[in-house]
Parts: structure tokens; sequence; C-alpha cells
């Protein structure tokens, strides 16, 4: 698996805030079959022991897919796995200490909150960015909207350095104006998870956002 992401468009997040750890593999094979490019697994709340248990049985059905599949907030645990990367909040470390963890070979992201984030992520080094939240969302309560505005100024000065991931209420109702704002690339996590058809929402939102 490499750290290449140049060609993804989708990132989704198989999130225990929606998802039943019953349902674990057969929402990722939901995605995945949707056509989402990049899989997380996001368990805020959940011991590191139980996360660690959902993430190897999430593994397995990332690679049979040739998916990158990253684990949200846990180096330790990607690298006892063999994850191919960890995605790191602004309050969970520096790329250097995530690196010592995971190696030179996994992909380390960050999440971004302003155009000034955006920067310094890219400058630490930094395999990709989220940034947002562009609208208030359940997934990640209290935080204010950052809206479209910098979307387009964040892309040009930064997306030839690295992916940048749109991220934040962004539902396949709104893609059109998140994209028609400079997004090449986003997460979008409530509104497929919460779609009865997971699948087929996965491959709206796809579709939308072209490329290959
Ligand atoms: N980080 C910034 S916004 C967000 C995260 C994890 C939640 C995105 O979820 P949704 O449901 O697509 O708004
Ligand atoms: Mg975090």
């Amino acid at each position: 698996m490499s750290r290449d992401l140049s060609d993804a468009r989708l990132y989704a997040i198989v999130d225990l805030g929606y998802t039943a750890a019953a349902d674990l593999e057969e929402v990722a094979r939901a995605l995945i079959g949707g056509g989402a490019d990049i899989v997380q697994l996001r368990a805020k709340g959940h011991e590191a022991g139980d996360i660690e248990s959902m993430a190897r049985r999430l593994l397995p059905v990332c690679r049979e897919a040739g998916v990158p599949f990253i684990i949200n907030d846990h180096p330790q645990i990607a690298r006892r796995i063999g994850a191919d990367g960890v995605h790191l909040g602004q309050d969970d470390g520096s790329l250097a200490e995530a690196r010592a963890v995971v190696g030179a070979d996994a992909i380390v992201g960050r999440s971004t909150h302003s155009p000034g984030q955006a920067a310094a992520a890219v400058a630490e080094g930094f395999d990709y960015i989220g940034f947002g939240p562009l609208f208030p969302t359940p997934t990640k309560l209290g935080r204010p909207g950052i809206g479209l505005d910098d979307i387009a100024a964040v892309r040009q000065d930064l997306a030839c350095r690295l992916p940048v991931f749109c991220i934040g209420g962004i539902r396949r109702a709104n893609l059109p104006d998140v994209l028609a704002a400079g997004a090449r690339r986003v997460v979008i996590v409530s509104d497929l998870l919460s779609a009865p058809d997971i699948t087929a929402a996965t491959a709206q939102a796809r579709e939308l956002l072209g490329g290959d």
C-alpha cells in the first residue's frame, strides 16, 4: 500500500457514533463498494483494546479492496495492526511523534480548522489534511462551521503539496456547493452512514466528485 493519495476523492469514516460494532465489516464493505477511496476507523470514547480489535476486523476488508485503512487518534494501534496510517487532530501530538511510532511509510494526516493550521500542517510534512468543519455537524458537536470562503485559497496554496480533504457537514445535497467553492476531495460521515443504502449513497457522492 503506498502513501500516494493523489487519486483519492472520497474519504469515508466508519464512525462508532453511527455504526454498531457488530456491523463494522458490512458498513466498510458498503462504503468501499460505493467507491470510497480511503476508510478510517473513528471510535471516540471506546477503550484502546476494543478499538484495536475493531481495527483488526476492518484491516482485511480494506486490504482486500486495496483501499488505505487509517486509524483515528491511535498511532500505537496503527503500528501494532499494520494499518496504512493514522489521523491526528490538533491536540494529538506532532508529526514527528507519530512518525516515530508508525514509521516512514505510513500515512499520517492532520485535522485543520483554519488556513493557518492548514499551512502549518503542510510545513510540518503531513501526508494529507482535513479542512473544516465547513458546516456545524452532529458528528463533531460544539465546533462552529468555518464556511466555504477559505477553500479556494487553501487549495490554491497547498493542494500542489498534499491532498486537502474538506470535511464537516458535507452531504450529497450540499456537495455541489462545496465543489463549486473549490473543493476537490471530501470526507463524508453521517450522510453516508445514516443512508438506508450506504453503497448507493456512497456511489452518488463519488459520482458527484468525479475523477477516476
Ligand atoms: N472532523 C471535523 S468535522 C468532522 C470531523 C471528524 C465530522 C464529519 O462528519 P460529518 O457527519 O460528515 O459532518
Ligand atoms: Mg484525534
